[in-house]
């Protein structure tokens, strides 16, 4: 490409999400007429460190959700700090935004605003380079397609009336390609429908389109979902294991563990030893947040305890930041990553966190937003960095399927370079096979 492709505009607009809930749109176009938009995810069950996103608080429009002053200071600050720039230089943009913003958690311009202009230039400097944005980020090397984790069940904050658990999510890691991983997935996820049907439970869906039902304990979760791997033709642990995320800091009240549906509270230690019977009695390859976000000692502990046997995953108690990741590599917390490129807020710092991740021996699991849109970046993200490891919710709903049908897409142009990552993308796994 052309080194002095350079930004000749950006500009925002304020969109909807997949909750219904405002969110920013970023447009970029550059001095050779390539024009292209990212736009930026929500969550609801965020960590307590995640780079601030910017709400206008106006209870007058979308009961203060309205995000029209992170719209404003991409059209401004970030429009004149940005334009006249070479787009092949994300780094410098990033720092860019970074001093600009001047904070240490982005909450001056937002970090909505800022995403959202970062992400944008990565995708148009992929335009402008005649490469796919998978290959823009991770270089001539990336072919690996990632496995998908569906989130079947959803519970906590993005089901009322579910389990506590937030995310019972299909790990098909013994298909052969990206392709039959997701037919292994929505084939389940129907059967899971049908199996709830038959239990009396409901089928309506959560914020990431698994189903919520209301069942008298997490366990019945479990055990419903097996029944469905099972129901849909699949061996669970061969074909499809299980992965979980329950996202403890949503049940963690001063110091105690509150299970609603088990009717049980418990200590840090009871917790872990609550997960440690989960490891042994079900398949489970994947678990993150198992804890709340400030008990690192619990971490440490169950890193050791269970670290061996299960992929443990920190995302509330890392927030996709190179300084809290370093706080549990020196601490031997877990021993994998969420990485979420809104709770950090640029592409180079988000691929800074997953070096460091690699660097230190943890793997990396690329995570969409409970509240999404049609940007499909992730999947390129994924792919980009070669983790072998995807979540985007179940395998039904727009916003949802959009990363699945985009790594389809990958995979497809790749052809006979594409590889899946199956079980390797499991270090316990790779350990005992
Ligand atoms: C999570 C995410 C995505 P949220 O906890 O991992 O599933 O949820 O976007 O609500 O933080
Ligand atoms: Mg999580």
């Amino acid at each position: 490409m052309s080194k002095r492709a350079v930004i000749k505009a950006i500009t925002a607009d304020e969109i909807l999400d997949s909750r219904g809930n405002p969110t920013v749109d970023v447009t970029v176009t550059l001095t050779s007429g390539v024009m292209v938009s990212a736009s930026v995810p929500s969550g609801a069950s965020t960590g307590e460190f995640e780079a601030v996103e910017l709400r206008d608080g106006d209870r007058t429009r979308y009961g203060g959700k309205g995000v029209l002053k992170a719209v404003k200071h991409v059209n401004g600050e970030i429009a004149w700090a940005l334009n006249g720039m070479p787009v092949d230089d994300q780094r410098r943009i990033d720092e860019k935004l970074i001093e600009t913003d001047g904070s240490d958690s982005k909450s001056v311009l937002g970090a909505n605003a800022i995403l959202g202009a970062s992400l944008a230039c990565a995708k148009a400097a992929a335009i402008e380079t005649g490469e796919p944005l998978f290959r823009y980020l991770g270089g001539a090397n990336a072919h690996v397609l990632p496995v998908p984790m569906f989130n079947v069940l959803n519970g906590g904050k993005h089901g009322d009336d579910g389990p506590d658990v937030q995310e019972f999510k299909l790990v098909p890691l013994g298909a052969p390609t990206f392709r039959e991983a997701l037919r292994y997935g929505a084939e389940t996820y129907h059967a899971l429908g049908k199996v709830l049907a038959e239990a009396g439970a409901s089928t309506n869906v959560g914020d990431e389109g698994g189903y919520v039902p209301q069942l008298p304990s997490n366990a019945a979760a479990m055990d419903l979902i097996l029944k469905a791997i099972e129901r849909a033709g699949y061996r669970p642990g061969e074909d499809i294991a299980i992965g979980l995320d329950p996202a403890a800091s949503s049940f963690y009240k001063d110091g105690r563990y509150i299970l609603a549906r088990d009717g049980k509270t418990l200590t840090s230690e009871q917790m872990i030893d609550y997960w440690s019977d989960w490891v042994s009695r079900y398949l489970l390859v994947s678990l993150e947040d198992p804890l709340a976000d400030n008990d690192w000692k619990g971490f440490a502990a169950l890193t050791k305890a269970l670290g061996d046997r299960v992929q443990v995953v920190g995302d509330d108690l890392f927030v996709t930041n190179r300084k809290f990741l370093q706080r549990g590599i020196d601490e031997h917390c877990c021993n994998s990553i969420l990485i979420k490129l809104n709770q950090i807020g640029t592409v180079t710092e988000t691929l800074d966190t997953a070096e460091l991740a690699f660097s230190a021996g943890y793997t990396c699991l690329v995570s969409h937003r409970s509240g999404e849109t049609e940007d499909t970046s992730i999947a390129d993200l994924a792919v980009a960095l070669g983790c072998g490891q995807i979540k985007s919710g179940a395998p039904a709903r727009g916003e949802r399927v959009a990363k699945y049908n985009r790594l389809l897409a990958i995979e497809r142009l790749l052809g006979d370079d594409a590889r899946y990552a199956g079980r390797s993308a499991f270090r316990q796994l790779q350990a005992r096979s």
